[in-house]
Parts: C-alpha cells; sequence; structure tokens
C-alpha cells in the first residue's frame, strides 16, 4: 500500500521549544518563558525568573539554515513550525509589530522555499505574550480577542505568499488541564474561568479562520486538538458512560470548531455545574459561520476511563487510567498504534473534514555508542507501527492530509522541560543542565524516515 502522492510528509516544531533567542530582535516575554520545568509546574513570576532551557533551546534561531538542509535530506515536503507570538507584537498589545520578528520568519520561510518544503503554521502554540497575562489577566478578558486577530492580520498579510497551511491554537483542549499555557490564567483558576477563556479562545479562532480565507487566496485553515481518545476500562455499563463523558470534554472543542455550535452536552455540563459564560449578541452566530477546513491533532496515546476516577493517571497532559493490555515508554506513556487508526475513524465518522496528523512520536532517550552512532531502533519500531495504523485508516476511506512527526530534530520537551527525552531523527547534542556542543548527528531513524518518504510508505514493514 503507497500512501496519496500529494500526501504531505514531515515534522514539527514549536517556536518555545527550538528557537531560543529569547531576547533576540526585541522579542518580549512570554508565557513560556515562565515555564523552566514544564507546563505541568507553577509558573515563575517574572521578577524571579531564572536560568531556562528554553532560553537557548536548540538555538534554532541562529542554526535554522543548517537544521533545514538536514530535513530536506529526509525529503520533507512539509514542516509544521509555529510563530513566537511575542516576536511579533512583544507586549502583546501594541499597535505596530516588530519588524525584527517578522524579517526574522521571512528568512526561515525563504529557506524551505529553497528546498521545496511547505511551511504550515500554528499560530499559537504554547505562548503567548506574557504583558497580556499581566495587563488584561489572560483570555479571560475579551479585549484578547482583538489583540490576537491583530497579530494573525499581520502574519496573514505579510507571509500570504509563502504560507497557505495554517492552524489556530495547539491543542486547544489542553486549558483545561494547563490553563497558563493555554489561557494565560493562573493555575488555581476555576473551571468558570478557565471556560469563559476558552468561549473568547474559540471566538479568536472563528475570527481568524474568517480571516485567513478573505487575505490568502487558496489558504486552509484547521484547528488543532490534543487526540486524548480514551477506551471504556471494561464493558461495564458505568465504565462506558464515563468514557463517552471524557471524550466529549475534549471533542467540545472540535465540535464547536467544525460543527459551529456549543453542543447539548457541554450546555448540560455547564447547567449542572453552574457555569454561566458571558456572551455578547452575535457571539454564537460568528462561530456558526467559521468552521475549520481541516481538523489536525497530536497523537502519542489512548487512555482508558472507568466510573472510578481515582484510578486516573497523568500521560500526555491529560489523565487517564492505565490500560493493562499496553507498554509504556519511558515516560510512562502507552503506546498504542492501533488508537491511532481508530481515532482517525472517529473523528472522521463525526466531521466529515480532511484529517492531519501533525504530532506523534517516541520521548525516548538515545545514546551515542563508541562508534558515535544513535541506533533508535525503539523509535523506528513505534513510528512505523503507528504509520502502518495511518495506512490502515486510509484504506478505511478517511481523508488524510499528511503526517508530521513530532520534533524531527531533538527539542526542548514540552510537559516536562528536558532535552533528554527526545523525538528526533537528528540528535542535538545538549543536555538537560545546558551542556553540550549543540552538534547536531544524524540517527539511525533520520535513514529510516528519509527511505518511509522516498517510497511513499513503502518501506514500512510490520514489526510488531
Ligand atoms: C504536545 C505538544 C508539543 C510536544 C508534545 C510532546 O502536547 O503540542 O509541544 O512537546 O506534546 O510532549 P513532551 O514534549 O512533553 O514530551
Amino acid at each position: 500500500m503507497k500512501f496519496p502522492e500529494d500526501f504531505l510528509w514531515g515534522g514539527a516544531i514549536a517556536a518555545n521549544q527550538v528557537e531560543g533567542a529569547v531576547n533576540a530582535g526585541g522579542k518580549g516575554l512570554s508565557t513560556s518563558d515562565l515555564l523552566p520545568r514544564g507546563i505541568l509546574q507553577p509558573h515563575e513570576k517574572p521578577d524571579q525568573k531564572g536560568p531556562n532551557i528554553k532560553d537557548v533551546a536548540i538555538d534554532f534561531y541562529h542554526r535554522f539554515p543548517e537544521d533545514i538542509a538536514l530535513l530536506a535530506g529526509m525529503g520533507f515536503t512539509c514542516l509544521r513550525m509555529s510563530i513566537a507570538w511575542s516576536r511579533i507584537f512583544p507586549q502583546g498589545d501594541e499597535s505596530e509589530p516588530c519588524e525584527a520578528g517578522l524579517a526574522f520568519y521571512d528568512r526561515v520561510f525563504a529557506e524551505l522555499e529553497k528546498y521545496g518544503i511547505q511551511p504550515f503554521v500554528t499560530l499559537s502554540h504554547y505562548e503567548m505574550p506574557y504583558g497580556l497575562v499581566e495587563k488584561y489577566g489572560g483570555w479571560a478578558n475579551r479585549r484578547l480577542i482583538g489583540f490576537f486577530e491583530r497579530y494573525a492580520e499581520v502574519v496573514f498579510q505579510r507571509y500570504s505568499r509563502q504560507v497557505k497551511l495554517w492552524l489556530t491554537f495547539n491543542e486547544i483542549n489542553m486549558s483545561l488541564h494547563a490553563p497558563f499555557t493555554g489561557v494565560g490564567l493562573a493555575e488555581e483558576a476555576t473551571e468558570q474561568q478557565i471556560y469563559q477563556a476558552i468561549h473568547h479562545q474559540l471566538l479568536a479562532s472563528a475570527r481568524v479562520v474568517r480571516l485567513c480565507h478573505a487575505t490568502i487566496t487558496g489558504a486552509k485553515i484547521g484547528n488543532m486538538l490534543l487526540g486524548a481518545i480514551a477506551y471504556p476500562l471494561s464493558c461495564h455499563p458505568d465504565d462506558v458512560i464515563a468514557t463517552m463523558l471524557e471524550n466529549n470534554k475534549w471533542l467540545f472543542f472540535g465540535d464547536v470548531q467544525v460543527r459551529g455550535r456549543y453542543p447539548g452536552y457541554m450546555c448540560r455540563y455547564f447547567r449542572e455545574n453552574n457555569i454561566d459564560l458571558e456572551m455578547e449578541v452575535g457571539d454564537l452566530a460568528e462561530l456558526a459561520d467559521a468552521s475549520v477546513d481541516f481538523i489536525s491533532f497530536s497523537y502519542y496515546a489512548s487512555l482508558c476511563a472507568s466510573a472510578d476516577s481515582s484510578r486516573k493517571e497523568v500521560g500526555n497532559i491529560v489523565a487517564g487510567v492505565p490500560n493493562p493490555h499496553l507498554a509504556k515508554s519511558e515516560w510512562g506513556w502507552q503506546i498504542d498504534p492501533k488508537g491511532i487508526r481508530y481515532l482517525l475513524n472517529v473523528l472522521y465518522d463525526r466531521y466529515q473534514k480532511p484529517l492531519f496528523v501533525v504530532e506523534n512520536g517516541l520521548g525516548a532517550s538515545d545514546v551515542i555508542d563508541d562508534n558515535g552512532q544513535i541506533k533508535d531502533d525503539y523509535r523506528i519500531a513505534y513510528l512505523n507501527d503507528h504509520l502502518l495504523q495511518v495506512a490502515e485508516a486510509l484504506a478505511d476511506g478517511v481523508e488524510i492530509i499528511g503526517y508530521t512527526s513530532w520534533g524531527p530534530i531533538d527539542l526542548v520537551s514540552n510537559s516536562t522541560a528536558e532535552m533528554s527525552k527526545r523525538y528526533g531523527f537528528i540528535y542535538v547534542d545538549r543536555n538537560d543542565d545546558g551542556s553540550g556542543t549543540m552538534r547536531r548527528i544524524k540517527k539511525k531513524s533520520y535513514y529510516w524516515y528519509k527511505e518511509v518518504i522516498g517510497s511513499r510508505g513503502g518501506a514500512l514493514r510490520n514489526l510488531s
């Protein structure tokens, strides 16, 4: 089985996890700069800010020509990346954008163009200017919608020729678990505050979907969900209902962004939990009129749900009950290749719109052997098995635009801010304590992925 000819192949990175150069070109402080231990730990106050591995990250800001050449060497046709909002509007509320920030991405896009790699840009990947938190209280404040629109308008206009594929907010459902990162609220924010902020973010997303269509000819813009697909722990009806409710928590975001309205199950949840959203006349009409062109998602692991919620453990940001049939990665994330086929089918059945797998991969520690090589067969096995299941979903009739594996070059982990949790085909010699030469080394998986792309999936093998 071959993947379609126009299937996009590549990898995904995020500005705050690769760029470093936190103060270069007038960049402002972002929420991510204040999370030295990852997004699930409390954030620092700006005046207590200590050193942060992301201050330098993998120095993509200065080394992007070398890095893009390496990615091109694998035959990438697409690179998912993000723009750091705080490079364009350092405080978030300026009336004019920062030219140095815009010029940086001009250079990155020009480099990608040299190799025929399509940029696929997330407007907000786990960061926002901290000024918007300090001065306005984050997304709880309706004014954030306007600031985000202005930012989107500037980048849509500036890059209308180079960038035809866009995403609004990375893993938009994650605000329920990490509100500081998602919506700029304190870790102890109430559900009422979080859902109010989410309402504003969903409206902002709807507005920029329309803005993108109006500004860029031929552009497509999607949403991005953390695909936290839950299975019932048992066939007990109570577990099945618990699973339905668990899945509703994240599908809600897709339902608003694709179907354009608040679903009944969510209205019930709001009623029963005394959540009362403040809306303006016209909000619901705006949501109804801005369906995304495609749905994108990250998938690392599935989870189980049970009527007994005390059995939950935290995996990739979302907590779930461990599945007794699955092995775990070194970081405790359960490995479930078939889950991606299931998830692709669930989303396609529900929305009947094209899908894009924008993150998938194995975080593992790598060892350089005596010959200077990194034989990451575990990573090859993980990706191979997941891609085979993507092929199964294609055979099921699911429309899939492309696949970008997470972290094609090692980068700083989001949940734990570690360098040692590596996802890349390309090793970066940098350690958790900041030591290392920053040298880039191709791993065994580099040559494997190149062959997979070159053969349109023909090189995938049944390994398990
Ligand atoms: C997703 C994020 C990414 C990325 C990935 C892997 O939730 O969108 O930014 O980091 O997870 O997670 P981690 O880096 O914690 O291993």
